[in-house]
This record gives structure tokens, C-alpha cells and sequence, in this order.
């Protein structure tokens, strides 16, 4: 448990795919003594990349937990991935942070995951501030960056520093707070001196801007401000503070993480500046029991409550639970209800993560991550309390998924060790998910994109020792007929040596509406067709309708009549009556115009306003309908139906076409037939492949 949780802080890294999180935590770690040698992701020693598919990957798939002391403070850092693949993750463990540092790269400046991220901490209503990383890369642009910045982000974000330099002269900071320069060696420690002559101008300036947007933000300091008084370094510190929490700025830094110029700021100002639990004030959820809002206080004597935010799965030391301690206190050996399952879990160790390691601790207080091994019913997204206090948090929903594809394993033997492994792996994400197609026989997997699931195959090889290869889904069509036939009668007579073989059977075959499936008429009324060989016609009808005559798919929405028929009292037989009855199927379903049934999908498509002509456009090759378009924030939502057959690809083509700042989600609506001109090429190809 932390000393205090008033010097407690939960920070959340937050950007776009190798803007230097990871970098950064490296950093803060090394500075804090916490690590000896300075981790690099670029040579795969990093304690915060250490999943195999990140060191080969150089990039975060995951989000790591560490923490270190600063200055009497404890810091958990909780570093997230900043791919879109992985975005549901970052949401997930940003939820546990009770501030955010969005990390912006000097040189191309904010892009759509750093937006996508900014909107989520909107939502949490988390306090952020923003270091503008990577400040001794070539093109490095300060000033370009910070008007980037400026112009995307609400809370407007003030500046607190200037780089002294750029690109490989990049050397320290300026400080507007304490008016002094900081310039770094290798260690990270900075030589505090004067500002340079030639920088007190713009420094003078800047600094009067800061003031002045500090004072904005408070009442008491905007009157003292305007009377002529000038605010003092402490008033200034507490205003920054104030502003911060209260969401009126966006305090911005600078400096490098790799070359570990500017860090030290960084740390100060997470210690001053960022909320603690306590500033985040109490955690409002539901009473199970009333249905009423509760809330509990960030306090030791609150009962106990704590929400999961992530969940591993090891196939040796089994499943690891993190989560966030709102209320009360645990010890080790305990025992928590589970709101959210209705169930009560036992518990062993207490552990803190520490990148890979984990390290076990006494006990865990409000603020508090802590993760627990081997509960049973317990995940990503559950409420944890006391049994007699019970509370249940919201929790965001895993973003839905994007992209399928079928698998198939090397190996024939590893068939059904891919799908209890594939389990495995779902739960800890949630992101993932598993069917199996009755029709296709195929086990398909939907994921966040394609390197989502390629890491999904990578972990699978490496966990559970299964390889498998990822292939474009089947499309299940299936077949209908169109039009009425009366009157289908067909003879199966076999004479060969000994007992023949005979049946006749009659039917009249209608189409159905779509989704009635088959529907089996019993009509018959003379004695032509003794009853009991009523089940075997039925049963050859069904068998028949498995693979039908088009191309082989399975037939629905079909009504077969059957009214009469001829019987032989020694060679009539149910074999008989069940080939008789799939033949007169089979022969009247080529009478009655069939065709082919394909899946169309409900499409929603959330944009930016600017890429709407280009996407409609891109729908409506794609045989898409659009439905209609809503306003959502700044951008607009297109609903459409487009054919399974025709998005099967759509993640790519949507990133391209808006440069990633498109989404979508989609799900089954109803079967279409599918259009004559297509049909033909549908049939061409299946035959082929067989
Ligand atoms: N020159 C320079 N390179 C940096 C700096 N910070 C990070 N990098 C490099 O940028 C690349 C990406 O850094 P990461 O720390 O993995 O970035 P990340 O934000 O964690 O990326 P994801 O995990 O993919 O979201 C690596 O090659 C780093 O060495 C910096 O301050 N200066
Ligand atoms: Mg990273």
C-alpha cells in the first residue's frame, strides 16, 4: 500500500504508435533508479516491451504496468500501445490512470490515434498534459508541433517550457515557472543555469502568456493579477495545479526520452501538478441490490471495492487479474465478491506488476493496481467489493471487432487444440473473438486488424505450440428456389437379381420468405403410400437440401408438398422412399427457377466530414445502399447494407481512403439473392475449387 495516497499517482501514457511511451517509461524508470541500465525498445531490452511479439515488432502490443518513487511519490506508470490494432487495451487500462500524459513526436506532429485517445480521456473526464517527445530528431519542429497541437485540442494546452535547441543540438529546457535553463548530460541530471541571453526575450514572453492563462483559470488569482499584483511562484504552482485538474489547460513539456533530456521536468511535474486518487474524488457506481447510485470515497475505511482492467492468460502460471482498488484495503489470503458474476472469489498473493516481473506486497489501498493469480470466474471489466458493501462500476465495452478471418492449422492434429487455445487466448482479449461457421465448417476468428491477429497467430505458436495460417473467410451462400412447381413426380425403380427397389413420391414445391427455413407438408390421403415411409421421404428431403444444386450450398426457404406417390409391397423400402425423395427434390428445385442467397451485412461508417463523398462513392461500388447519414461530434456516421462478399477487405481500404480516421463496425442482417451476373461467377468459381 502506498505511503499516502495523497502522493500517489496513476499516470497513463497515452499516443500514437511510436510517438516514445514506451521510450518515456524507460526513462522515468532509469531516472528514478528503479532500473540500472536505460531500457531501449530499438534493441529489445526494454522492461515495459517485453512480450516476444513486441521486442520483434519494436512496439507495444500490450499495456505494461511498473512504478518507481520520485521525490516521496509513487508513480504507477501504465504504459499503453498506441496502434489502432490494440486501441481497446489502452481504453481498458486507461480507465485504471487518473491522469494522462499524451505523448506527441516533434516531427509529424498529432495523428488520428493521439486524437482518438485525446476524445477517450474526454470521456473519463481525465486531467492530461502533453510532452512533445522526440525533440533531438532530425526535423524536429517545436513551434510546428505546439501549433498542431493547439489547433486539434480542447482544453487549450499552454506551454510551460522551451527547448533549448533542436535536432542533434537539442540540449535541455527552459522553465517559466522557475525562469531557470536546465541543460542535461547522458544521466539524465540536469546543470541548472541562467537562462541564455540570447532566449530571455521570448522566455519574458512566454512567461507573461502562462501567467496570464493560469490566472484566467482562477478567480482568486485573475483579481489579484489584475490589480497589478504579481503572483508568486507559489501562486503560480498552485494555479497550474488547479488549472490541470480542473481541465481548464493542457499544461505542455518538452524534451527526449532516449536521450533523457527534460525527464526530470516531467517527474516534478507529475509529482505537483498531476491529480491523485484523492483529487479524482469518489467512484460513483450502482448498488447490485437497489439498483441506486452509489459511490464510495478513495478512503482505507470505505469497504472494499476495485474494478478489473486487464486480464493475462500464461499456460503455466495460469490467469493474472489487474486491477484498480477504489475503496478500502486488502491483505493477502482473502476473499472479495465479484459483482458482476454474483460470485464470491478467493484469493492467495497480492502482486505488483513490474513489467514482466511480479512482486508480491502485504497489502493494497485506494489508488492501488494490484494483480491476483488463478481466480476462476473472474475478468477483464468485472466489479470487485465487499459482500456485505456491494457496488458495481460501468466499465467500457471492448471496441467491436473488424477484420475475420478463417484459420486453419498446419497440422490436422492440432485441430482441436486450436480452438481450446484460441479460448485461452480469448480471455485475456476481449477484443478477440471465436466461431465457429456451421455452414463453412469454418473456425473463423474477428479481431481489431490484421496485425491483431497476426500477434494472435505468433502468440498461439508460442504459448500453446499450435501453427496455423490465416485465410479469407467463405462466403455461406445459400440456395432458394423463386418460383411454384406442382406436380414433381419421379420413379426409383431398380431391378438387380434378388429384391428390387422402388418408390414414387409427388410434390409440389413453393418458395418461402426469407428465414422460414423448410417447411415439410404431409398431404397424402388414398393408401398409394403406406405411412411409415412417411420419416424416410422426410429425411431424404433434408439430407438433399444440405448441398444443393446450383453450386452445392445448403437450400432454404423451401415447402415441399407431398401428396401422393406409388408404392411395391415387396421392393418398396425406406431407402427406397428416401432416394425417390431427394431425386423429385433435386429435379423440382431446377424447375422452379432457383438462385442463390447471399449474407448482407448493416455497415455503419463513422468519418470525418471531409472523407463522406469518397466513402458513399466507395459503398456504392461495393453494391453498398446507404441508408442514411447522422451527425456524431464532428463527425458523420453513413449507415448502409453492403454484401458480406464485399467487405470482406474493408479495414484496409477504409484506412487508406481516409488516412485512418475512419471506423466501422458491422454485423449480419438478413440474406439477398444475389444478382443473375454475379451468380454465374459464384457457381465458376466454387466448381473450380473443387
Ligand atoms: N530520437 C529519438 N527517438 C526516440 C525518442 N523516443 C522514442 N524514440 C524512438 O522511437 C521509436 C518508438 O519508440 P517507442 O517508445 O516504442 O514508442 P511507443 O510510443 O511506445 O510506440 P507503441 O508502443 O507502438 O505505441 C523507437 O525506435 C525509439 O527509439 C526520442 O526522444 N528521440
Ligand atoms: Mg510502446
Amino acid at each position: 500500500m502506498s505511503e499516502s495516497v495523497k502522493e500517489l499517482r496513476n499516470v497513463g501514457l497515452v499516443g500514437h504508435g511510436g510517438a516514445g511511451k514506451t521510450s518515456l517509461s524507460e526513462t522515468l524508470l532509469f531516472d528514478a533508479g528503479v532500473t540500472k541500465r536505460l531500457g531501449s525498445v530499438d534493441e529489445g531490452n526494454s522492461v515495459m516491451d517485453f512480450e516476444p511479439e513486441e521486442v520483434r515488432r519494436h512496439a507495444s502490443i500490450s499495456t505494461a504496468f511498473h512504478q518507481y518513487t520520485w521525490k516521496k511519490h509513487k508513480v504507477n506508470i501504465i504504459d499503453t500501445p498506441g496502434d489502432a490494432n490494440f486501441f481497446s487495451d489502452a481504453r481498458s487500462c486507461l480507465q485504471a490512470a487518473d491522469g494522462a500524459i499524451v505523448v506527441v513526436e516533434a516531427i509529424d506532429g498529432v495523428k488520428v490515434q493521439t486524437e482518438q485517445a485525446w476524445e477517450f480521456a474526454d470521456q473519463l473526464e481525465m486531467p492530461r498534459m502533453i510532452f512533445i517527445n522526440k525533440m533531438d530528431r532530425d526535423r524536429a519542429d517545436f513551434f510546428g508541433t505546439l501549433k498542431d497541437v493547439a489547433g486539434t485540442f480542447m482544453p487549450k494546452p499552454i506551454l510551460l517550457q522551451l527547448p533549448i535547441g533542436a535536432e542533434e543540438n537539442f540540449k535541455g529546457v527552459i522553465d517559466f515557472i522557475s525562469q531557470k535553463a536546465y541543460f542535461y548530460e547522458a544521466d539524465g541530471k540536469p546543470k541548472v543555469v541562467e537562462i541564455p541571453a540570447e532566449m530571455q526575450d521570448q522566455v519574458a514572453t512566454e512567461r507573461e502568456a502562462l501567467i496570464e492563462n493560469i490566472a484566467e483559470a482562477d478567480d482568486a488569482l485573475l483579481e489579484k493579477y489584475l490589480d497589478g499584483h504579481p503572483l508568486t511562484d507559489e501562486d503560480l504552482m498552485q494555479g497550474l495545479r488547479a488549472g490541470t485538474l480542473g481541465r481548464a489547460f493542457v499544461p505542455v513539456l518538452c524534451g527526449s526520452a532516449t536521450r533523457n533530456i527534460g525527464i526530470d521536468r516531467l517527474m516534478d511535474f507529475i509529482n505537483d501538478c498531476f491529480p491523485s486518487p484523492l483529487d479524482r474524488g469518489p467512484k460513483v457506481g450502482i448498488d447490485p441490490n437497489t439498483g441506486d447510485r452509489t459511490e464510495r470515497r478513495p478512503a482505507l475505511d470505505e469497504p472494499f471495492s476495485a474494478q478489473v482492467f486487464k486480464t493475462i492468460a500464461d499456460p503455466y502460471t495460469g490467469r493474472l487479474n489487474i486491477f484498480r482498488v477504489y475503496s478500502g484495503t486488502m491483505r493477502v489470503d482473502g476473499s472479495f465478491y465479484n459483482a458482476t458474476k454474483k460470485t464470491r472469489e478467493r484469493y492467495g498473493q497480492l502482486l505488483q506488476m513490474g513489467g514482466r516481473e511480479q512482486e508480491a506486497i502485504p497489502q493494497a489501498g485506494p489508488g492501488d493496481i494490484v494483480a491476483v493469480a488463478k481466480l476462476k470466474e473472474t475478468a477483464t471489466g468485472d466489479s470487485l467489493c465487499d459482500e456485505s458493501n456491494k457496488i458495481r462500476f460501468e466499465s467500457v465495452e471492448p471496441l467491436p471487432t473488424i477484420m475475420s478471418y478463417a484459420i486453419q492449422p498446419r497440422s490436422k492434429k492440432d485441430e482441436d487444440k486450436v480452438f481450446t487455445s484460441l479460448s485461452r487466448l480469448l480471455e485475456e482479449d476481449p477484443t478477440l473473438r471465436l466461431d465457429r461457421n456451421q455452414q463453412t465448417r469454418e473456425i473463423i476468428i474477428s479481431g481489431m486488424g490484421q496485425i491483431h491477429l497476426e500477434t494472435i497467430i505468433d502468440k498461439l505458436k508460442r504459448k500453446f505450440g499450435v501453427e496455423v495460417d490465416l485465410k479469407t473467410p467463405k462466403i455461406p451462400y445459400r440456395e432458394t428456389i423463386k418460383k411454384l412447381v406442382k406436380g414433381v413426380i419421379y420413379r426409383h425403380k431398380k431391378q438387380s437379381g434378388g429384391r428390387g427397389q422402388f418408390a414414387e413420391v409427388h410434390f409440389d414445391i413453393f418458395p418461402l420468405d426469407e428465414g422460414k427455413g423448410f417447411e415439410f407438408d404431409q398431404a397424402l390421403t388414398g393408401m398409394n403410400v403406406p405411412r411409415n415411409f412417411v420419416p424416410a421421404v422426410e429425411k431424404g428431403l433434408v439430407e438433399a437440401m444440405q448441398s444443393g444444386v446450383l453450386a452445392g450450398f445448403p437450400v432454404v426457404d423451401v415447402k415441399v408438398r407431398f401428396y401422393d406417390g406409388k408404392s411395391h409391397d415387396v421392393d418398396s423400402s425406406e431407402m427406397a422412399f428416401k432416394i425417390a425423395a431427394s431425386m423429385c427434390f433435386k429435379k423440382g428445385f431446377q424447375e422452379a427457377n432457383p438462385t442463390l442467397l447471399e449474407p448482407i451485412m448493416n455497415l455503419s461508417v463513422t468519418v470525418p466530414e471531409d472523407y463522406m463523398g469518397d466513402v458513399i462513392g466507395d459503398l456504392n461500388s461495393r453494391r453498398g445502399r446507404v441508408l442514411g447519414v447522422d451527425a456524431k461530434g464532428k463527425r458523420q456516421v453513413i449507415r448502409a447494407r453492403v454484401p458480406m462478399a464485399e467487405i470482406l477487405s474493408y479495414a484496409p481500404d477504409l484506412t487508406s481512403m481516409t488516412g485512418g480516421r475512419g471506423a466501422f463496425t458491422t454485423e449480419f442482417d438478413h440474406y439477398q439473392e444475389v444478382p443473375a451476373q454475379i451468380i454465374q461467377k459464384i457457381i465458376e468459381q466454387t466448381k473450380s475449387k473443387e
